[in-house]
């Protein structure tokens, strides 16, 4: 286990290379952090965002599709948080330059509609959500070129950066529906079942995630699913990501 300090000093390296843009090492080069450690990490790195006046408005999941578990090395499902600073309007403009080396995902959002307790047993996660909508997720690690360790990018509050989410609708069980990104450098495609076999699985890995650290869900937050694809680079110009039976979002990519 790592000191209070040194937690600390990991996240504001971490937040560092957010504000400033500038990539840094992989933790794991010089630190042996576990799991634990990783989480601690993070929520030091979400304490710097929210003293800077950030609202959390929800939650994502990473690496529940075998492909994103492929692309980047990790096959544990982890979990970040997603804050108001982070949120893009559907067809909104997104600023290049606030990244290092920004990437695009295709996800599957829900909406909480009743607050979560994550000591509670009880809790039936399928009734706390009451709306899904396609998403995308831009990731942007702030490790160098990309690359990183387990509790690297668990430290790295799993590589977020930005979200956009398309029009909501009732949540329908349909658990394989087409997914299609489209961005100005290529396309990718793919289906809603390699998320877990079931984007729902994701609600489910969420709540025992929530158990297992310590995380509360409120009523009007978000839950990013995962990618159903790899991730592609985010470009200059229209990214979009169609969802069989949900419709889809788009960003604007802009330098
Ligand atoms: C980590 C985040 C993975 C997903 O949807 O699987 C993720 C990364 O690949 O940088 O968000
Ligand atoms: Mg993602």
């Amino acid at each position: 286990m790592i000191t209070a300090e040194l937690t600390g000093i990991l996240a504001q390296r971490l937040d560092t290379a957010q504000t400033s843009r500038e990539d840094t090492q992989s933790l794991a080069d010089d630190h042996e952090l576990d799991i634990d450690d990783a989480y601690a990490v993070q929520a030091a790195l979400l304490a710097l965002r929210l003293a800077r006046g950030e609202r959390i408005t929800g939650v994502k999941l990473g690496f529940t599709s075998k492909a994103k578990m492929a692309q980047m090395g990790v096959s544990d499902v982890i979990v970040g948080r997603l804050t108001d600073a982070m949120r893009i309007a559907d067809g909104g403009e997104v600023d290049l330059s606030r990244f290092i080396h920004p990437k695009v995902e295709p996800e599957v959002a829900y909406r909480i509609c009743r607050d979560v307790d994550p000591a509670d047993p009880a809790t039936d996660i399928e009734a706390c959500v009451d709306a899904m909508a396609p998403a995308v997720e831009i990731i942007d690690s702030r490790y160098r070129d990309f690359r990183f360790t387990y509790t690297d990018v668990v430290a790295d509050n799993t590589s977020a950066a930005g979200y956009a989410i398309g029009p909501w609708r009732p949540v329908e069980s349909a658990p394989n529906r087409a997914v299609r990104l489209r961005t100005g450098a290529g396309e990718a495609v793919g289906s809603t079942a390699a998320i877990l076999g079931d984007p729902v699985r994701a609600l489910h890995a969420l709540l025992d995630m929530c158990r297992r650290r310590g995380i509360a869900l409120v009523a009007g937050q978000v839950v990013l699913a995962g990618a159903a694809t790899a991730a592609l680079p985010l470009v200059a110009g229209a990214t979009e990501c169609e969802v069989a039976g949900l419709g889809s979002v788009t960003v604007k990519g802009c330098r």
